[in-house]
């Protein structure tokens, strides 16, 4: 993997479904930098039982968003302990007011964003199973678990996200046009925005590679 000589802070948009989770997979198996799923997290709150995953499991598992006050002070606590690491963020921000929050902490180098039409994203969704403690996620067709019904590298069962009933996938999608689409305009006119469009995660991760391979050496020269 490339190693970074100095610490970089990216983030990476996509509608849900847009394989935000899967080329991130695949960013940081190529680059070393640290991984940071806000939907992971809050999964992770949700199976365990906490307040937070009391709180936000209504929400979530009606496809809509969590207060932004609740998910900018979880995610920045998160990005406050690691300091000193380059890391992907995945799923934050997705309002205005988050990117607001974020910038008021970091400076973002990089936004990564993958356009894939929502036909595509609709049949993509209903064919995924994930892992939950680790965030892997699997498709039937697309990248189907060595034995089915179980992670590769655990043995642990997948299982379906209650969020990714047909009914609520088109609200996620939805509340991704109003209200996560403006943070893409919000990063274009800062100039940091890189769009990759698409159908097939395969044919946009080799374009995705090699920006950030560039992006990359460039901002190793700079401090
Ligand atoms: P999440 O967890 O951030 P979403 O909805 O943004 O959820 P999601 O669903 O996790 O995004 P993804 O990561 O973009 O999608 O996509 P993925 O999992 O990699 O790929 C989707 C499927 O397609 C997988 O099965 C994969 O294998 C398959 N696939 C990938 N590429 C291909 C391909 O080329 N071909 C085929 N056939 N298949 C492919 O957020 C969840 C909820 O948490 C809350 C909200 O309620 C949200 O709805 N939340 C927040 N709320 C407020 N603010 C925030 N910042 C929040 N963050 C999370
Ligand atoms: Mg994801």
């Amino acid at each position: 993997a490339m190693v970074l000589q100095r610490v970089i802070r990216a983030v990476i948009m996509g509608a849900p479904g847009s394989g935000k989770g899967t080329v991130s997979a695949r960013i940081t198996k190529t680059f070393v930098l640290q991984h940071l799923s806000s939907g992971d997290i809050l999964r992770a709150n949700i199976k365990s039982q906490t307040e937070l995953g009391l709180l936000t499991k209504a929400c979530i598992d009606q496809g809509q968003l969590v207060p932004d006050d609740v998910i900018s002070r979880l995610i920045l606590k998160h990005l406050r302990t690691m300091d000193q690491n380059s890391w992907l963020l995945d799923g934050f921000p997705r309002t205005v007011c988050q990117a607001e929050a974020l910038d008021d902490a970091f400076i973002i180098d990089t936004v990564i964003n993958l356009d894939v039409p929502f036909r595509t994203i609709q049949e993509r969704l209903t064919s995924r199973w994930t892992h939950l403690p680790s965030g892997r996620v699997y498709n039937t067709d697309f990248n189907p678990p060595k034995v089915q019904g179980f992670d590769d590298n655990t043995g642990e069962p997948l299982v379906q996200r209650d969020d990714d009933k047909p009914e609520t996938v088109i609200r996620r999608l939805k509340s991704y046009e109003t209200q996560t689409e403006p943070v893409l305009e919000y990063y274009r006119s800062k100039g940091v925005l890189e769009t990759f469009s698409g159908t097939e995660t395969n044919k946009i991760w080799p374009h995705v590679e090699a920006f950030l391979h560039a992006k990359f050496s460039t901002l190793n020269q700079t401090k």
